[in-house]
């Protein structure tokens, strides 16, 4: 077979920019591609639910690639074993109720379902702006190459609608605190100390709409509680992800 350079560059082109065109208008955006992003993600797709997730860096996987302190292994209880398995991520019994999976399988296995499932990726952009009408919900994003971002370049970002957004950002709590700034309704109150169980148990009352359209999952739920951080321990981030995925379900529903 003869290879032609510009076919290649036509190819990418092309497919990159239908997928753009048809990320304009979606029924969920979920923003970070951390765990708990790609759970809410993949379970979303699952669903059948029209989903992009948008993550501003290269690779998708935010906190779990690292493991803890850099030893790529994170700890899952007891509560949340049930979704290692749905996504067939191997693990071990280390003590009772406390299982051991390797982070790297567990991003790639979490990945492919979002991509089976049908979720279009969108790395290397960052969401730096909302979209809030006279009807005071979240309804779209304002989206820019990260590159753009970090090189401080003035150049205008492009938008997208979508019906509900996720903010899967993690410890920052990212796209909440934007509309804070902003005077919205919404108060985030920051992580609070490490507490792995405390963390852990309340996570899921924490994972709800935030305000009207913005849904928050994983870390950031925690954050604007000004709930307890957890480190390597991840169930909480699963069943977060997955309760996230439901509310959204349940919202688009209505
Ligand atoms: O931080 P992250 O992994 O969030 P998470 O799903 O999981 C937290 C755990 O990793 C760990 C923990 C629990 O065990 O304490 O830290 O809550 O992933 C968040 C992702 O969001 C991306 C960021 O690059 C990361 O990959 N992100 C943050 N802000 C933006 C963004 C933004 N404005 N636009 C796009 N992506």
């Amino acid at each position: 077979m003869r290879l032609n350079e510009v076919t290649i560059s036509r190819a990418i082109l092309e497919e990159q920019h239908r997928a753009l065109i048809d990320l304009l208008e979606v029924d969920a955006a979920v923003i970070g591609g951390g765990p708990s992003g790609l759970t809410c993600a993949a379970l979303l797709g699952k669903r059948g639910i029209r989903c992009a997730l948008i993550e501003k860096k290269l690779s998708i996987g935010g906190g779990m690639w690292g493991g803890g302190m850099m030893f790529p292994r994170i700890v899952v209880q007891e509560e949340a074993r049930r979704l290692l398995d749905r996504f067939g991520v191997a693990c071990r019994e280390f003590e009772e109720g406390y299982y051991v999976a390797k982070s790297v399988e567990t991003v790639a296995k979490l990945t492919a379902a979002a991509c089976d499932a049908g979720v279009e990726f969108f790395n290397l952009v960052t969401v730096e702006d909302v979209m809030v009408r006279g009807d005071g919900r979240v309804g779209g994003l304002v989206i820019n190459w990260t590159p753009v971002d970090m090189a401080g370049l003035h150049v205008d970002p492009l938008t997208i609608a979508c019906t509900c957004t996720v903010d899967a950002t993690g410890h920052d709590a990212t796209i909440a605190r934007m509309i804070e700034r902003k005077g919205g309704n919404i108060q985030v109150k920051g992580e609070s100390f490490m507490w792995a169980e405390r963390a852990e148990s309340r996570i899921l009352e924490h994972t709800k709409e935030v305000y009207p359209g913005l849904f928050v999952a994983g870390m950031a739920a925690n954050a604007v509680a000004g709930e307890c951080r957890m480190g390597p321990i991840f169930g909480g981030m699963l069943l977060s992800g997955e309760r996230a995925a439901e509310l959204v379900a349940e919202a688009l529903d209505r």
